[in-house]
């Protein structure tokens, strides 16, 4: 994009993934026009994925929250009301509702996508003036078992390494983590390193084979939730084989011997077989552990999503004791945040058990050290409640208003009717939204709209401790406001019924006031930030915890003298036993479904799914099943099938996937109500969580496929206003068995819709969306054989098809497809559109049109299979289609088409 004059370039931060990549947004103070990455920010250099990249096309206004809603009362529709009509109301409800029921009748349900200050804020709210510990948030879907991990066997919640340490480490774990999909950049970073150092050994953990695999030296393709038995079992081996280290064992850890007694039990033939891998794989993976210089382990949801997620982390965290392979460079457990401020909120203290500073609810002394900084008497002493706990608590009544920001629980948490029926029962639900579009919205009796990416500002932690100052570079569209400012206005208003006449708790004019005061809470702990400022984040860059005051700079790693913050300064192996899953395979759901990310799309879609590239990748929810399962069960590759589990059920296409084992199946997590009709993905997960971190077993439900019988289909595409024809046309779709609804293109994007159900639908119903879709009048083409309930329509201006709809049969979806993206409407389409048939003409049965593999230069999957298929290796495919010579994302599924076509490459 040419720069002139009137363009401005402000340093800000990626809104997406902890890898917090620094972002330069060009913009011309209203409107933001441009995105790169950030040469100068240490965690990136300069380098963005496929989304970092692609923000700036995303955002759509239409999608965006613009003006307060407020719902007068259940059933009625909301209407648009001011600010101060809308906090006004919302105090006047929280104060009436914990008057009569007491503080923890209310909760919040808040967000790792917040800001540091907003966290603050909001953790202020709930236990100074409130007076409740009800105050969770999606950390505890993501990063709570890690926190635990950490906790009980080091001794407080910090990942000790840096970026750095993955780029100089000789030997990897990657255990439970598709970096290349959910931590791109530092994935390029990885890929780097190894090429500079072939020798560096990756070992990848994972039941599928993810694009990750592609650096790995060795893939452990174990059955899913088994990873306690591996870690357990490699440890047996590095202790039979001497790999251990006894002087440090003896001098910085406690509990060996405990730990000792119990992996005698996991003898390596037993946990070959239990983990469903080759005794010789794992001898390999112990051998590349044990007799590394140095060696690092990366995790992520594989590990903290499980009811045994914190044994997980600890039994990963025992290896690194028991090597002693921590606190030196390349070295130590390295757990990945998932949501850009994930950190913070584990800083800020906002998951219900926790307290700012590093601090827990439960300890009296930590309470009461908080609450005397606070200037109030005391901190609320029953224990709060988790996210599952906390919606349970809804449900039955016992939450009577709940306050829910930057997060959308009715597409994210499992168990979705649960949810549902939950946010349905709550008598006053408030909805902080950047975009009114999602599934929580539509429960909402308060929409507060807020500002989102670029408009706001405050600071994040990444995964490495290095907190960024955000800043903001256009203002907010219309009257959505940052969300520290919607919560301390709210606040302040509420003290007027809580704390009449005393000064405010909430006398912040700015976010940087709000982190003045909170980095105080950090001194003297091992967090310690309160040397960092504003003006030092601006004048040195980003910088790493602990940062204490008078320091000059931070600290890039952890526990090098040995020295852990517990107790005795030791420390701690711990001994937790193997438990399978809940859900193991069982005669009614046999499956075990995996769910998990999509390289392009962010969680519920409410961003990324405004942006019709970002579908270019992967067009729609499909499950994923291994070729033998589909065999076994006469299913065709495309096929609907309706997917039940103990809790739901769900129709969607399967589709072959090699990666994914026998047994299981793969269901990307990102689907929610909207997309795909029937409460998406989570409709099928299980709630059941793990003792300690309370975090859900998101990674493993039983589930049963069978084939559904929907002869009736519906096919429509059309162009323009994509957002405004979503909201519309979305509801119509309700009655169908299937539906699922997308964009597609790039240049001229279009929704996309499919459905499905047993008989055709009403004509009336027909006929309002043939209206929505603009195919009931104007220059359009139709053909119907009401006899068959077979349709089609087609809208052509300027030679080109804007619009279409096919119904009751749609076998020439994906040629008619083709016709629209090449911007074609050519004779043999209007021949095949007034005649009685369905198939599309000869050889225009072409097969469906391959996805787009580069997103950034517009490289299809078929076009790579042709240049494979020419002899072109990776340089020369980039060299001449120009694929992964952007954002890189794509390399790695480039590498793979290139290893699965060698006999063709080499030809
Ligand atoms: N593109 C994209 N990137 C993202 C996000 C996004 O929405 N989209 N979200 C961000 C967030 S909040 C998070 S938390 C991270 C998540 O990042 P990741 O955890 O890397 O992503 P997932 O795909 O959820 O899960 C990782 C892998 O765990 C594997 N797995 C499943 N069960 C097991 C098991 O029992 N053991 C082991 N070892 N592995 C298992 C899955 O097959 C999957 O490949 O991504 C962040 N980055
Ligand atoms: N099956 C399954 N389910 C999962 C997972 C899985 O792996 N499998 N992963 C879990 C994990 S790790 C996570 S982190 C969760 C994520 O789950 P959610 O938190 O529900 O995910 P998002 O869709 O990112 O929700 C963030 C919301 O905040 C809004 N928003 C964006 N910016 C702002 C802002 O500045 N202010 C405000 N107020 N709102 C804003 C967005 O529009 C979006 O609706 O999903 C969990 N659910
Ligand atoms: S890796 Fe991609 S999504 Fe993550 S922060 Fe960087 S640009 Fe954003
Ligand atoms: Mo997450």
């Amino acid at each position: 994009m040419p720069l002139n004059a009137a363009t401005q370039v402000t340093a800000s931060t990626c809104c997406y993934c902890g890898v917090g990549c620094g972002v330069l947004i060009e913009h011309d103070d209203t409107r933001v026009l441009g995105v790169t990455g950030d040469p100068a920010h240490p965690a990136n250099f300069g380098k963005l994925c496929s989304k970092g990249s692609t923000l700036h096309l995303t955002g759509d206004l239409a999608a965006r929250g613009l003006y307060p809603e407020l719902r007068l009362g259940k059933g009625l529709a909301r209407s648009r009301t001011d600010w101060d009509s809308a906090l006004g109301h919302a105090a006047h409800v929280f104060a009436e509702t914990i008057s009569e029921h007491g503080p923890d009748s209310v909760a919040f349900y808040i967000s790792g996508q917040l800001l540091t200050e907003d966290y603050y804020a909001f953790n202020k709210l709930a236990r100074a003036l409130v007076g409740t510990n009800n105050i969770d948030s999606n950390s505890r879907l993501c990063m709570s078992s890690a926190v635990v991990g950490y906790k009980r066997s080091l001794g407080a919640d910090a990942p000790p390494c840096s970026y750095e340490d993955i780029e100089q480490s000789d030997c990897l774990l990657i255990a439970g983590s598709n970096m290349a999909y959910a931590h791109p950049v530092l994935f390029r970073r990885l890929e780097e390193a190894k090429a500079r150092r072939p020798d560096m050994k990756i070992i990848v953990v994972d039941p599928r084979r993810t694009d990750t695999c592609d650096l790995a030296d060795l893939h452990l393709a174990i059955q899913p939730g088994t990873d306690v038995a591996l870690f357990h079992g490699i440890l047996h081996i590095l202790m039979w084989e001497g790999w251990i280290d006894r002087r440090f064992i003896d001098a910085h850890t406690q509990g060996f011997d405990e730990l000792k007694s119990l992996v005698r039990d996991y003898s390596p033939a037993m946990v070959a077989e239990l983990c469903g891998i080759s005794l010789d794989d794992l001898q390999t993976c112990a051998r590349m552990i044990g007799s590394a210089p140095s060696f690092l382990s990366l995790w992520c949801m594989g590990l903290n999503q499980s009811s045994a997620g914190s044994a997980k982390n600890s039994a990963l965290i025992n290896l690194h004791l028991a090597t002693g392979q921590i606190g030196r460079p390349g070295a130590g457990p390295f757990s990945l945040t998932g949501q850009p401020n994930a950190m913070g909120g584990r800083e800020t203290g906002s998951l219900s058990n926790l307290l700012p500073g590093h601090r827990d609810a439960a300890n009296p002394q930590h309470r009461a050290e908080v609450a005397g900084y606070w200037g109030i008497d005391a901190l609320p002493d029953a224990p709060g409640l988790t996210a599952i706990e906390l919606f349970e608590a809804v449900r039955a009544g016992k939450i009577k208003a709940l306050w829910i920001a930057c997060t959308n629980p009715a597409q994210s948490l499992p168990d979705q009717q649960k949810i549902h029926e939950a946010l349905a029962t709550c008598p006053f639900v408030v909805v902080q939204e950047a975009f009114f579009t999602t599934e929580t919205c539509r429960y909402a009796d308060l929409l507060l709209p807020a500002a989102s990416w670029g408009e706001k500002e405050g600071s994040v932690t990444n995964s490495e401790r290095r907190i960024s100052h955000v800043r903001r570079a256009v203002p907010a569209p219309a009257e959505a406001r940052p969300d520290w400012a919607i919560t301390c206005d709210f606040a302040r208003r509420l003290e007027q019924y809580l704390r009449p006449g005393l000064p405010s708790l909430f006398a912040f004019d700015s976010p940087q006031a709000l982190f003045e005061e909170y980095k105080q809470l950090t001194a003297q702990r091992d967090l310690d930030l309160s040397g960092i400022s504003y003006a030092i984040l601006d004048d040195q860059g980003p910088q790493q915890w602990p940062f204490p005051a008078g320091a000059h700079s931070g600290t890039p790693r952890l526990y090098g003298n040995g020295v852990f913050p517990t107790e005795n300064g030791r420390a701690r192996f711990v001994a937790d036993a193997y438990r399978p899953p809940k859900e193991t395979r069982e005669a009614r759901f046999p499956l075990t479904l995996n769910t998990g990310r999509l390289r392009d799309q962010w969680h519920g879609m409410s961003r990324t799914g405004t942006a019709a590239r970002l579908f270019g990748h992967v067009e729609e929810a499909v499950l994923g099943l291994h070729p033998e399962e589909l065999r076994r069960r006469h299913l065709r590759d495309g096929q609907l099938v309706r997917v039940r589990s103990r809790r739901g059920s769900l129709v969607l296409p399967v589709q072959k996937d090699e990666n994914v084992r026998p047994g299981q199946a793969f269901l990307p997590m990102h689907w929610g109500d909207r997309f795909l009709k029937g409460l998406g993905s989570n409709v099928l997960t299980l709630p059941a969580f793990d003792p300690l971190s309370k975090q859900p077993e998101l990674k493993h439900a039983g589930i049963e496929v069978e084939k559904v019988e929907l002869p009736w289909q519906l096919f429509a595409l059309v162009e323009g206003d994509v957002q405004a024809r979503f909201e519309a046309l979305r509801p119509l779709f309700e009655g169908f068995a299937y539906a699922s609804l997308g964009l597609a293109g790039r240049e001229r994007p279009a929704l996309l819709i499919r459905a499905a159900c047993r008989e055709a639908p009403s004509g009336e119903l027909l006929a309002r969306i043939d209206h929505l879709l603009g195919l009931d009048q104007g220059p359009v083409l139709a053909y119907d054989d009401p006899r068959r309930a077979v349709g089609k329509r087609v809208r052509i201006e300027d030679g080109r098809i804007v619009s279409l709809r096919l119904a009751g049969e749609t076998a020439a979806r994906d040629w008619l497809k083709s016709l629209w993206l090449d911007g074609q409407a050519d004779a043999d389409l209007r021949r095949w559109l007034l005649a009685p048939i369905s198939t599309p003409p000869g050889a225009a049965a072409a097969k469906k049109a391959g996805k787009v593999l580069c997103n950034c230069m517009n490289v299809s999957e078929d076009a790579v299979c042709a240049g494979i298929n020419r002899g072109l290796d990776l340089g020369g495919l980039k060299q001449e289609l120009g694929c992964g010579t952007q954002c890189g994302s794509c390399v790695p599924e480039i590498k793979r088409r290139l290893a699965q076509q060698p006999q063709l490459a080499s030809a």
